[in-house]
């Protein structure tokens, strides 16, 4: 069966934002992972489903001050996508807001593509501030930028970082958390995609990351829970966050984000099986459908 998805032509502003505005940003951004996934017949589906309505509101409710005709302003905030395997729903979100053509999300993980399986700094491609993809080292560069910032710049750049619940796994992300603590770095807004799913069965399961909140807390961080599909909670998480920075309450800030792998997919959701599977033609049709967009074949 052929596949010739339809693609939207719509660009959306960075802006203040009711919360009932979201859903239809979020909406784009999940049927751009499906189709940029099944065309490329590769990639992870669930992760990137799962954290579209986070980035929703960071990259379209007036958090980051970012400028597509001005991606490498000085001043400007960053985004590290230290799950890196999550590069869909990234890529979708910076051609959605303009930093590339939405052209490029079909040429996903293809050869000569600038949007590779994990984001690549290499590539030039406007709006991407770290290559990540091996889990805890995005976190560890988020740490270094906000360090960089506050200590040496001494601008007042807001840094954000998500990573997985299966990534806290890696040693060098406690490591990234003491060193975040320590220096004091209020700067930074750390959120965790909690989701317990990983790549092969539930982080619980796997190897037990709990109790979070206490963990990050015993590190000396800030500690916000909010469930990361409620748009008015991810507001209110980003909001108590800058303030924490304007505070200089000398404690970064960690978002334990509840979420569901595959959110928006009727047949994905809460599934780890989907963690690093794309959907065939059929399933595809099917998810897009679930999605509000209809196809004949
Ligand atoms: C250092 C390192 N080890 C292993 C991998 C392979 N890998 C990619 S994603 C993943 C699971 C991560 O789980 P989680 O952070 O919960 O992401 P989710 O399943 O929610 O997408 C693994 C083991 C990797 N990318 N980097």
């Amino acid at each position: 069966m052929n596949f010739s998805p339809k693609y939207s032509e719509k660009v959306f502003e960075n802006k203040k934002r009711n919360a009932d505005e979201f859903g239809e940003i979020a909406l784009e951004l999940r049927r751009d992972i499906i189709k940029s996934l099944a065309l490329a017949k590769s990639g992870h589906s669930g992760g990137s489903l799962g954290i579209a309505d986070i980035l929703s509101v960071l990259y379209f409710g007036g958090y980051l001050n970012i400028d597509p005709l001005d991606s490498k302003n000085s001043l400007r905030d960053k985004f590290v996508l230290s799950a890196g395997h999550l590069a869909p729903v990234l890529y979708s979100a910076l051609a959605r807001r303009g930093f590339f053509p939405i052209d490029y999300l079909p040429t996903l993980r293809k050869l000569g593509s600038k949007l590779q399986g994990h984001p690549g700094y290499d590539m030039n491609l406007p709006g991407i501030e770290s290559s990540t993809g091996s889990l805890g080292h995005g976190i560890s560069i988020a740490v270094g930028m906000a360090m960089a910032t506050k200590l040496i710049d001494k601008t007042k750049q807001k840094i954000f970082c998500l990573t997985g619940d299966g990534e806290l796994q890696e040693g060098l992300v406690w490591e990234a958390a003491m060193c975040a603590a320590n220096y004091k770095m209020d700067n930074l807004c750390w959120i965790v995609d909690n989701n317990d799913c990983q790549i092969d069965g539930r982080v619980k399961d796997v190897m037990s990351i709990y109790p979070l909140k206490e963990k990050f807390e015993s590190f000396g961080c800030n500690v916000i829970e909010i469930d990361g599909h409620n748009y008015d909670e991810i507001m209110s998480a980003f909001d108590k966050y800058i303030e924490n920075m304007e505070n200089n309450s000398g404690k970064p800030m960690v978002i334990i984000a509840q979420t569901f792998m595959g959110k928006g997919v009727s047949y994905m959701e809460d599934k780890y099986e989907w963690h690093g599977n794309p959907p065939n033609v059929e399933q595809a049709i099917i998810a897009l459908k679930d999605l509000g967009e209809e196809y004949s074949n």
